[in-house]
């Protein structure tokens, strides 16, 4: 293993990132996904499911900030004109209250409102970058790809909501820009568990044809093993 790499007990196998060119990126832990009233619940689903990726993400954040690692969070929303919310979005799934429209959180997905933000629990620190994306991928019209280029960043540590949509679009995107990711299957979430079971099943397929998995235990033991701290990021 090349010097001051860290290797880490993965699916398909092990995973080695530099820590000085690896970040954590936090995806859409936003009320309108995790909280009651917020748009996942107005579409039906039990938000418990998405709430237990929580405790297990707090933790990981504390000990990633407090290793100097880059940290970037996720926000899925729209402009208050939605003239960045294609049409066909809006009119998805025929909801009584969709995009744009007001509900118990203020107005769903659109930036500004309350739903719209991430929960109090894993909230940013202020120099911390929070990125909002119009679609389900965290590249797709952001400039992260540029962020994260310019850090020097070639490894992503990936956790948030939910595991076959927003996670699995960035995991894609980002392994097509060359970028190796590793999902913590404890720090990602779905509403639905047998999703949550495929969506890391084929992120790992196929000798990780997008990208690796491992629990945030397996990780934090590796780093807290290996003792480095990212000290000066490249
Ligand atoms: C969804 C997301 N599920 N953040 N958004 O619509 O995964």
């Amino acid at each position: 293993m090349a010097e001051g790499k860290i290797s880490v007990g993965a699916e398909p196998y092990d995973f080695e990132f530099d820590p000085r060119r690896t970040a954590l990126l936090v995806i859409d832990m936003q009320r309108d996904f995790l909280e009651p009233g917020g748009f996942g619940e107005q579409l039906g689903n039990d938000v418990s499911r998405l709430r237990q990726v929580i405790p297990p993400l707090q933790r990981l954040l504390a000990n990633m900030r407090e290793d100097g690692y880059l940290v970037i969070h996720t926000r899925e929303g729209h402009r208050a004109d939605l003239s960045d919310c294609p049409p066909a979005k809006i009119a998805r799934g025929r909801l009584s209250c969709g995009i744009g429209d007001v509900g118990p959180m203020g107005r769903v997905l659109v930036r500004g409102s309350y739903g719209h933000d991430i929960v109090d629990e894993l909230k940013p620190l202020s120099d911390e970058a929070v990125l909002d994306k119009p679609g389900k991928g965290a590249f797709f019209a952001t400039d992260l790809d540029l962020m994260l280029r310019n850090h020097g960043i070639e490894s992503l540590v990936v956790t948030g909501v939910t595991t076959e949509v927003c996670v699995n679009t960035t995991v894609r995107e980002a392994n097509d820009r060359g970028y190796e990711c590793l999902v913590l299957d404890d720090c990602v979430g779905s509403y639905f568990p047998e999703f949550q079971e495929y969506a890391l099943r084929m992120i790992k397929a196929q000798g990780g044809i997008f990208g690796w998995v491992t629990g945030s235990t397996d990780l934090l033991g590796a780093m807290a093993a290996a003792g480095a701290s990212v000290g000066g990021r490249i």
